[in-house]
């Protein structure tokens, strides 16, 4: 049975990433399969403006996707930067699997997907350019605390980049992290989502972390890697969280005031823990007794 078996995702939209990536965990399935169907379902939402194909676009309304998926026992691979693909975590997974690499970007990513069998396609949704030929009006780069969450509870804008962690029944643990990035950000720049111990870090002797937000904070304090050591020095997935964003603020107090970095764990018993800079970060708990658990995390602001 899949009794041990758990997976917990970053936002509101976890909640169904969570259950298409349960559906794998409860046949017995790998955490590793786990988490690449869960961030696909993201992938896919019609409705989501910071993942997949629904994502806003660069500065120069150019859509492009970072993605990188790990497991435990060290495995790992990443796309940055790619365009015109759907699903980025199984290019991610692909390198991982196909590849002597473990990240690829640009063109050489597409170039790579589209060998082994993906299709090119054209994502940019008429929204999303119509968001990014509003934004040229001003060009003003200020990210929202929460992305498009931000006051309006309920908005079915209300998402984020996703970060899934996974424990599957034999107590391997994996991960992923899927994302179109910051809106109107340069073209050309890479977030913490692709970029292992940045936005992810999976070690099955000790749990896994993934992060959200401002993604230069995360690269800044190789961010998912301190949270995953400071569990193996003996702190809880909770305390862990909270002590790496106090390194957050610590550096850079006055950035913390309008930036916002959330930080999820699980460590290789199934606890749970988050920690974000500022509130309105919320996480997706699914597993064998319920499975659409929505919980909201501390926060320092
Ligand atoms: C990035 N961390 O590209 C991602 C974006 C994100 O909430 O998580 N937004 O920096």
């Amino acid at each position: 049975d899949a009794r041990g078996a758990r997976v917990v995702s970053t936002w509101d939209f976890g909640v169904g990433a969570n259950q298409a990536a349960w559906k794998v965990l409860a046949a017995g399935g790998s955490a590793l399969d786990a988490v690449e169907a869960g961030a696909r379902w993201a992938e896919s939402d019609l409705c989501n403006p910071t993942v997949g194909r629904c994502g806003n676009p660069d500065r120069d309304g150019v859509l492009s996707l970072d993605a990188s998926i790990m497991a435990g026992d060290g495995r790992c691979g990443s796309v940055a930067a790619l365009t015109d693909i759907l699903h980025p975590i199984s290019v991610a997974r692909r390198v991982m699997e196909k590849t002597p690499h473990v990240m690829l970007v640009g063109e050489g990513a597409q170039q790579f997907a589209v060998q082994q069998g993906f299709e090119r396609q054209k994502l940019l949704t008429p929204e999303a350019e119509k968001a990014w030929r509003d934004w040229l009006k001003t060009e003003n780069y200020a990210p929202q605390i929460n992305a498009e969450r931000r006051g309006r509870p309920g908005d079915k804008d209300n998402h984020d980049t996703i970060g899934m962690l996974a424990i599957d029944e034999s107590g391997q643990m994996a991960g992923a992290c899927t994302t179109s990035g910051m809106a109107w950000k340069m073209h050309g720049r890479v977030g913490d989502s692709p970029i292992i111990g940045a936005g992810l870090y999976v070690d099955n002797d000790v749990g896994a972390a993934t992060a959200s937000g401002v993604g230069e904070e995360m690269i800044r304090n190789a961010a998912s890697f301190l949270v995953v050591e400071l569990m193996r020095q003996g702190h809880s997935p909770a305390e862990a969280c909270q002590e790496a964003i106090q390194r957050v603020v610590r550096k850079r107090p006055e950035a913390s005031r309008t930036l916002q970095v959330c930080f999820l764990a699980m460590n290789r018993s199934g606890e749970i823990g988050a920690y974000a800079l500022h509130r309105g970060f919320v996480y997706a708990i699914c597993d064998s007794k319920k499975q659409d658990a929505l919980l909201d995390s501390p926060s320092v602001y």
